[in-house]
This record gives structure tokens, C-alpha cells and sequence, in this order.
């Protein structure tokens, strides 16, 4: 027996329609209970089930509250796999308090966030990876966090791991089978058969746990560092890129001591901007803890604008470059030579024709005077579009995920060694068994209250 709960599914404030829904074992007849059809006075309980109804939503005394539309979804075959009424009425917010407090006084419960989606997941009409999905999917807000959420909610990525924990459970259950014979000696399992199932499990583990920097970035955004010297105009780079005055800008060297960061959609895809404290030599403790971040946020970029004052003498700019782009390793790196509307055209031919490191590209611009930003902007679109390549067909896009994939890998890895060391079958089997468990994790297999709650308590009510 579930509780009948109810929420407003749809945006807080007021719209053209609202929707509220209700879904328990009580759902009809709580329905039935302030809605009745439209000319002939019936019930809801009196139609079939998936199909949309005009009427009336009812005052206690008997009075009009609203004209709506109401669809029964009768359970198995709805969101939740429950009973479902949805009620959608007109979107003033009077009507829909209404409607929730006729529903509340007939004995229904308020719904928690993310109950609909929670008690879908319990009813076994989605898995819980697909569950976050639906979370996702809500917020994605690009193209490709769109395509990504989409895909995983239907299942692209709980097939998956189905497919991998079935190939994990033929292969214990030879180990256990051997062991189970083991007075007998006998050998099921061909050791260098084992070898090779257990590379390809661990290649298919390693491949979704790759796919994470790809799926995070196209969640999170791509990140970009803006890093250099102090008062180049990273700062106002920054608010150039996001047409925004985010981050505080002054000729005081040192302004920025923490980072600042925030997302933008370009050409369709989202980057996540990151402005950081300007590099130099100093004795102050904040500003020094501010740089080390700089370091730490340039090490986790896929996109490093080097920036650089292209007034400063060139002995400096080229000391400058020399010690820090050897630092970025394998990253999509743009030497920005910002300022350029102070420079003369000489310097600027001497600053065209500075040697940099192979891969490092070169851009002129003035953040300021708002010069040359549609060739940056391109640059980083051909970085992005390097970056995201990767035509996957599952990609990782919860951190939740990644850990569970990291920790099932370690345990992969200890099956690898165990075979080439002959561990023993048991020992064998339990490690196997734990690769299981934490792919079990990922889909909800195996899960805990906690966990739960966690997912669930960021989803939006209603839903
Ligand atoms: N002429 C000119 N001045 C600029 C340009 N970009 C920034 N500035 C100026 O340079 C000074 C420093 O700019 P910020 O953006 O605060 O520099 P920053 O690199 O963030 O500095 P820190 O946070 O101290 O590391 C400000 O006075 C800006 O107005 C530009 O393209 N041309
Ligand atoms: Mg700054």
C-alpha cells in the first residue's frame, strides 16, 4: 500500500496551464473526490484509464474551482507504475494552491522532490542511472547535454552495464562451479580463455570511465583557464566572454585572488569560463593560496588561454611563455595577446613572429575595446570541436557514476593480477564479485537509503 502524494509538476509562479499530479493507490478515487466530467457529472473511476477528460474540479461546497483536463493513468502503465491523476488546469496560483489543498484535505500527502521520479525507480519502471537521467534531462541546456541525458535515460548506458554484469556472472559462475568440484580437481575454466574475457570486461569498464572527462565536460561545460601574469585583463577577458561584469576589474595587480568561473553557450557548445589569480612572486599568504589554485585549475582544464600583456617588453613575454606553456601538458593551449590596442604595429609584428611551442596557437586581441573576440570565439569553437569528437555510444556523465566505475575497475584490475599470479578460485570470485557490486551501484542494483536520498533530494518537486 503506497501513500497518495501530489505536487505541482509544473514551473513555480503562474502560466497559461499548471499541472498537478497525484499518484498512489488512492490517486482515482481521491480524483474522484473533487473532479467530475464535464456534461454527464461522471467520475474519473468511470472511463478507461490514458485518456484525457474535461471537467470540473470542485470547491468543498460544491462550487466551480476550475475548468481542467484530467488523465488517468492507471498503474503499471504509468510514470511512477502507480495509480496516476494529472490534473491540468488553468495557471493561476490561487487554483493551483486550490487544487493541492482540496487534494491534501482528502487525506493525500505533499510530495517530496523527486518522489514521482523515486517511486518509478522503486516500482522497476527505470533503473536508477536512468532515474538521474531524468534529472538531467531537465537541466541539460545544450545540444549535446541534451543528446547525452536522452540517451542515457533510455537505457543506452543501464544495457551497458547489464551486458558487462552478465559476462562478470558467467565468469564467477565457472570459478565457483571449479570450486565447487575442487576435491576433484578439475578445471571448468580454461585460465587463458579467463585472461582474455577479462581484459575485454576491463577494456569496456575503462572505456566508460574514460568517457567521463568527455560527459562532464559536456555537462559541466568545457573548461577554460584564463591564466597569466597579474593585470594582463583576465579578469575583463573573462567578462568579455560572458558579456557580464562577473569579476571585479582595476589596474591594482593582484585583484583576483580566488576563481571566478561561470558557463556560456557558444555555438552550441557550453564552456565553463574560469578566471583565476594573476601569477607572480609574493609574500602575501591569500594571494599565494590564490595562485596555487590557479595552478590546480589550470592542470584540470581541457582549454588553457595563456594571457598576456602585449605591452610588456619582450624579453618578459617571452620569459613568461618559456616557463609556464611547458607546464601545460596535453591540452588545447592559446597564447591570448590581449591589449593590442596600446601596442605599436611593430611590436605587434614582433609578437607575430614569436616562436612558440608546437600546437600552441596564437591570438590577437583587446578585451577592452572589444577587438578580434569573433576569432577568438572561433578558436575555442575548433578546440571544443577537438575535444568533443568522440562519437561514443555511452558516455559517463555523473560523478556518481565515474567513482563506481573507477572502484569496479580496481577490482577488475585485481582479478587481472590474480589470474597471472594463480590466486585462488574463492579469492578470485570475491574480487569479481566486488566489480559486480559496484557496477550493481551505478544502476541501483544494490543501493541504500542514503544514497537514495541524495539523488532524489536534488530533483524538483513534482517530479
Ligand atoms: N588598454 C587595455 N587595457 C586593458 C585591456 N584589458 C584589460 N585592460 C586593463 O588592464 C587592467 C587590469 O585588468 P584586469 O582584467 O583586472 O586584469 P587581471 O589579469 O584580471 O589582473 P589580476 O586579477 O590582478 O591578476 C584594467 O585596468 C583593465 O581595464 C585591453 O584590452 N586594453
Ligand atoms: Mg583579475
Amino acid at each position: 500500500m503506497s501513500e497518495t502524494i501530489c505536487a505541482i509538476s509544473t514551473a513555480a509562479g503562474m502560466g497559461a496551464i499548471a499541472i498537478v499530479r497525484v499518484s498512489g493507490d488512492e490517486a482515482i478515487s481521491m480524483a474522484d473526490k473533487i473532479f467530475k466530467s464535464g456534461k454527464s457529472g461522471k467520475l474519473l473511476s468511470d472511463f478507461p484509464p490514458r485518456k484525457a477528460l474535461y471537467g470540473n474540479v470542485l470547491n468543498a461546497d460544491g462550487s466551480i474551482l476550475d475548468e481542467v483536463v484530467c488523465t488517468l493513468f492507471s498503474g503499471p502503465h504509468s510514470y511512477t507504475g502507480e495509480d496516476l491523476v494529472e490534473i491540468a488546469c488553468h495557471g493561476s496560483q490561487f487554483i493551483q494552491q486550490g487544487i493541492l489543498q482540496r487534494l491534501l484535505d482528502c487525506g493525500c500527502r505533499l510530495a517530496t522532490p523527486g518522489e514521482f521520479t523515486q517511486r518509478a525507480f522503486a516500482n522497476g519502471k527505470m533503473d536508477l542511472s536512468q532515474a538521474e537521467a531524468v534529472a538531467d534531462l531537465i537541466a541539460s541546456n545544450s545540444e549535446a547535454s541534451h543528446r547525452l541525458a536522452i540517451s542515457q535515460m533510455r537505457g543506452g548506458f543501464s544495457r551497458e552495464l547489464a551486458k558487462l554484469r552478465q559476462s562478470l556472472l558467467d565468469f564467477v559462475s565457472l570459478i565457483e562451479l571449479e570450486l565447487d568440484f575442487s576435491e576433484e580437481e578439475l578445471e571448468f575454466a580454461d585460465r587463458q580463455k579467463l585472461v582474455t574475457i577479462v581484459d575485454e570486461i576491463r577494456y569496456k569498464i575503462k572505456t566508460l570511465a574514460d568517457s567521463f572527462k568527455f560527459g562532464n565536460a559536456v555537462k559541466n561545460g568545457i573548461p577554460v583557464a584564463i591564466v597569466g601574469e597579474t593585470n594582463v585583463g583576465k579578469s575583463t577577458l573573462l567578462n568579455w566572454l560572458l558579456n557580464e561584469e562577473k569579476a571585479i576589474v582595476s589596474d591594482v595587480h593582484g585583484t583576483t585572488r580566488d576563481v571566478i568561473e561561470d558557463t556560456v553557450l557558444l555555438g552550441g557548445f557550453l564552456f565553463r569560463f574560469i578566471d583565476t589569480a594573476g601569477i607572480r612572486e609574493t609574500h602575501d599568504e591569500v594571494e599565494s593560496l590564490g595562485i596555487e589554485r590557479t595552478f590546480r585549475k589550470m592542470k584540470e582544464a581541457s582549454i588553457v588561454l595563456l594571457t598576456i600583456d602585449s605591452s610588456y617588453v619582450i624579453g618578459e613575454i617571452k620569459d613568461f611563455i618559456s616557463t609556464y606553456l611547458p607546464r601545460i601538458k596535453d591540452k588545447q593551449v592559446a597564447v591570448v595577446f590581449n591589449k593590442t590596442d596600446i601596442i605599436t604595429s611593430a611590436k605587434r609584428a614582433e609578437l607575430e613572429t614569436l616562436e612558440l611551442p608546437a600546437g600552441a596557437r596564437r591570438i590577437f586581441i583587446s578585451a577592452k575595446q572589444n577587438q578580434n573576440k569573433q576569432s577568438l570565439i572561433d578558436l575555442l569553437l575548433q578546440f571544443a570541436k577537438e575535444e568533443q569528437q568522440e562519437d561514443r555510444n555511452v558516455v559517463v556523465t555523473n560523478m556518481r557514476h565515474y567513482e563506481a566505475l573507477k572502484k569496479a575497475l580496481d577490482a577488475i584490475n585485481r582479478v587481472d593480477e590474480g589470474l597471472h599470479s594463480n590466486l585462488s578460485g574463492d579469492l578470485l570470485s570475491r574480487d569479481i564479485r566486488d566489480c559486480m557490486h559496484f557496477l550493481g551501484e551505478i544502476t541501483g542494483e544494490i543501493t541504500n537509503d542514503n544514497v537514495l536520498q541524495n539523488i532524489f533530494s536534488k530533483f524538483c518537486i513534482g517530479k
